[in-house]
């Protein structure tokens, strides 16, 4: 399976290219669209996402509902191009300009890119002032905490913080409409700004910064939502959810389980109590003190992050490999989470408390129950559920654990428990309360730049994180099950179940 995405933040849109999926895969938009409008929920976001409505075009790859084993090419346009056709423009910008006269624009600021002839600001504005700790406590504890009556969050607005305009920051004179021109020359600590700048030799940083947006992500929740389709068909079932968000935290629901190896949870249950969310927490009482933290984070001009945990449901023993390293399943998964923007962190099952048990606590004592004979649970085929699948473990010849300290793999192999999967997001770099920068031609003081974002976005990295998941899945799922037709993976896939069956 391979995966290309193009596309600024800015720009006129999205593009994803994927190429591998098999041939006959059921797939339409709308199973694509889901994906896309769960991404752009979350208390927290920016004003950007009130302008957005992502929404994909199938151009390549797919006909009359089903795929052709083609490399699939997806679209999402960007809706606020629109306000940045000058200042994102394909062509020169004084080419771009005469195109866009009848816009009635104001004369072009010098051409970015000359060191010494980028307009500088005035080191005197008050503005330039950095707001953040320039060398005070650290980490600082509560500082610039608000009071006062907090604005009930609403869900069904995504509960943006930001006005929905576009450009400027709140309370201040919105910048004149070619202002988006003048070159980027304030990195901000924590974004790719500076590092990026300085690797490309780009003078202004707004050509890094339109590519480390988070906002390609929606390119790879349009190709996850593919991968998902095609894993739905064998029964695996993918879902995240908030563990923490700043300090407010809730320990994994998933990794105790019941007598037996009972499932601790029903999956069903915590999509619902998640998705009714506005942080996509599963605990009603959390999710509104997550709330309060974003907002008193909001209103102090900062920015939080946080952990969520994937669990993929109905995987097959047997993905992955113990032979070389390259092979092995945790390191792949690892690596597709690590490659999510601002993730600064990745466990599997117990993770980094593994290191303070001992052995007797960690590894996950096997059971034996030979499969059950009834029909199959709704979504899992026949032969899944004659070698023991159930919507919680797939197929494994009736082994199980009686609790899930590895998180479903063992040896790079999973084992047919769920995958559990944790990830921490560290805040977003772009903070209203700027923080001390340098200026990137002449070195000079400043605040760092600000450009309109999102308090909060962990909730739908957790949304990508899943695309992600599905995307590196698949991928082991083709290696072990391959074939050209989806009807070609449905025979290995149940020749591999009968193998387990007759164990
Ligand atoms: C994003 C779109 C961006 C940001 C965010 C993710 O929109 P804009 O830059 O126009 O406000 O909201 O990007 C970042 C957090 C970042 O650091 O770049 C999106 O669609 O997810």
């Amino acid at each position: 399976l391979r995966l290309l995405t193009a596309g600024e933040s800015h720009g006129p849109g999205l593009v994803a290219v994927l190429e591998g999926i098999p041939y006959g895969l059921p797939l339409t938009a709308a199973d694509i669209d889901r994906d896309l409008a769960r991404r752009q929920r979350g208390y927290g976001r920016g004003g950007r996402m009130k302008i957005e409505r992502d929404r994909v075009r199938i151009l390549g790859g797919v006909r009359h509902g089903r795929t052709l084993g083609s490399p699939i090419a997806l679209w999402i346009p960007n809706r606020d191009w629109e306000n940045w056709r000058l200042a994102m423009a394909v062509d020169p910008p004084q080419a771009a300009l005469v195109d866009l006269a009848a816009a009635d624009l104001p004369p072009l600021p010098p051409e970015p890119g000359a060191a010494t002839g980028a307009p500088l600001p005035e080191a005197g504005d008050p503005r330039d002032r950095p707001e953040g700790p320039p060398g005070g406590p650290w980490p600082p504890t509560g500082a610039g905490a608000p009071t006062g009556a907090a604005p009930a969050p609403s869900a069904a607005d995504g509960g943006s913080l930001e006005p929905g305009r576009a450009g400027g920051q709140p309370g201040r004179p919105r910048p004149p409409a070619d202002g988006r021109l003048e070159p980027v020359t304030r990195p901000r600590p924590g974004h790719a700004d500076l590092a990026g700048a300085l690797k490309y030799g780009a003078r202004d940083i707004r050509d890094i910064l339109e590519r480390a947006s988070a906002r390609e992500t929606a390119a790879r929740v349009a190709a996850g939502a593919v991968a998902r389709k095609f894993l739905g068909l064998f029964g695996v079932r993918i879902q995240s959810y908030v563990l923490r968000i700043g300090e407010v935290a809730i320990p994994s629901p998933v990794l105790t389980y019941g007598e037996g190896g009972r499932p601790p949870v029903d999956p069903d249950r915590l999509a619902a109590a998640t998705e009714a969310s506005p942080v996509r927490c599963p605990d009603p009482d959390a999710s509104r003190r997550m709330v309060e933290a974003i907002r008193a984070a909001g209103q102090a001009g900062d920015t939080l992050g946080g952990v969520f945990e994937v669990l993929v449901t109905g995987v097959p023993v047997g993905l992955g490999s113990h032979v070389t390293g390259d092979r092995r399943l945790e390191g792949r998964l690892a690596g597709a989470l690590m490659a999510l923007n601002a993730i600064k962190g990745v466990e599997v099952g117990l993770g980094f408390a593994a290191a303070a048990l001992p052995g007797s606590q960690v590894h996950d004592p096997i059971g034996y129950r030979p499969p059950d004979a009834a029909p199959p649970p709704p979504g899992i085929p026949p032969e899944a559920a004659q070698a023991g699948a159930d919507g919680w473990r797939g197929p494994t010849a009736g082994f199980f654990r009686h609790r899930n300290g590895a998180g479903g793999i063992e040896g790079g192999i999973s084992n047919g428990e769920p995958l559990v999967l944790r990830a921490a997001m560290k805040p977003i770099a772009t903070l209203r309360r700027r923080l001390p920068s340098a200026d990137l031609l002449t070195g000079a003081p400043f605040a760092a730049h600000h450009e309109r974002s999102d308090v909060c976005a962990v909730p739908a990295a957790a949304v990508v994180a899943e695309a992600l998941v599905a995307l590196e899945l698949a991928a082991a799922w083709l290696e072990k099950f391959g074939g050209d037709s989806i009807e070609d993976v449905q025979r290995n896939y149940a020749a591999y179940c009968q193998r387990l069956a007759n164990w």
